[in-house]
C-alpha cells in the first residue's frame, strides 16, 4: 500500500472512531441519561439476607399468582411490588417476583405503583424499566430508543451484594396508559440475555 492511501484509511478510521464515540455521549450524556433509566432516580438502601426474605413473602391480599401461566397480577388503587433481580430460582440475568422467575405482570390502569427492587447477584449491577419496546432486545437494547414508559418508571442499576448486604432502591408511579409493556434490565446486554418480563396494565 502507498504511503498516502495508508494515510488516509488512518484518516477514515479516526473519523469514524470519533463519530462513534460522539454518539456515544449523545446518548448517555446528560440529561438523556434519564431517558435511559440510568440516572439515580432514588435513594438506595441495602439490606441482609433476612430483610430480604420478609420483604419477598407473599402480600395477603391484593395479589393473585397464578404459577401455571407464570402470571402475577395485582388488585387496588395502590400497588407494591417487589422485584429480584438474579433471584435465587433464576438465571442471574433474570427476575424475581414472589417466587416466578420474569412472570407477566398485570397491574390496574390508573393504579399508584411502587417498585421495589433489590439486587441479589454478586458480580453484577442490575436496573429496571418499564418500557413500551417489545423483545427481541438486542445487545444494546432497545433502550437506546425507548427509555421508560411513564415518568419514573425505572430504577437506576443498582450494585452487587457486598458482605452480605443487598442494594434496594424503589420508584413510585402511575399508569396512564393501558396496554402491554415490559420490564427490562437496562444494563447493555441483559435484556438480551432473557432479563425481562411482560408487563401488561389493564383497563
Ligand atoms: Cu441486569
Amino acid at each position: 500500500m502507498s504511503r498516502k492511501g495508508f494515510i488516509g484509511i488512518l484518516i477514515i478510521g479516526a473519523v469514524l472512531i470519533a463519530a462513534g464515540v460522539g454518539t456515544m455521549i449523545f446518548a448517555f450524556g446528560g440529561n438523556e441519561m434519564g431517558r435511559f433509566g440510568y440516572n439515580s432516580n432514588s435513594i438506595t438502601t441495602t439490606f441482609n439476607a433476612t430483610e430480604v426474605e420478609r420483604l419477598s413473602s407473599i402480600p395477603s391480599t391484593g395479589v393473585k399468582i397464578d404459577k401455571k401461566t407464570n402470571t402475577i397480577e395485582f388488585y387496588g388503587s395502590k400497588v407494591s411490588i417487589l422485584i429480584i433481580a438474579s433471584p435465587e430460582n433464576g438465571s442471574m440475568y433474570s427476575f424475581g417476583v414472589y417466587g416466578l422467575v420474569n412472570p407477566t405482570i398485570i397491574v390496574p390502569k390508573d393504579a399508584q405503583i411502587s417498585v421495589q427492587l433489590i439486587n441479589m447477584d454478586d458480580d453484577m449491577y442490575h436496573g429496571i424499566v418499564i418500557t413500551a419496546g417489545p423483545p427481541p432486545y438486542f445487545y444494546m437494547g432497545t433502550m437506546m430508543f425507548d427509555g421508560p414508559a411513564f415518568a419514573n418508571s425505572y430504577i437506576q442499576p443498582l450494585p452487587q451484594e457486598r458482605n452480605g448486604e443487598y442494594f434496594g432502591s424503589s420508584t413510585t408511579f402511575t399508569l396512564s396508559t393501558s396496554g402491554t409493556f415490559y420490564y427490562i434490565c437496562q444494563v447493555v446486554g441483559h435484556a438480551s440475555k432473557g432479563m425481562y418480563g411482560k408487563f401488561v396494565v389493564k383497563d
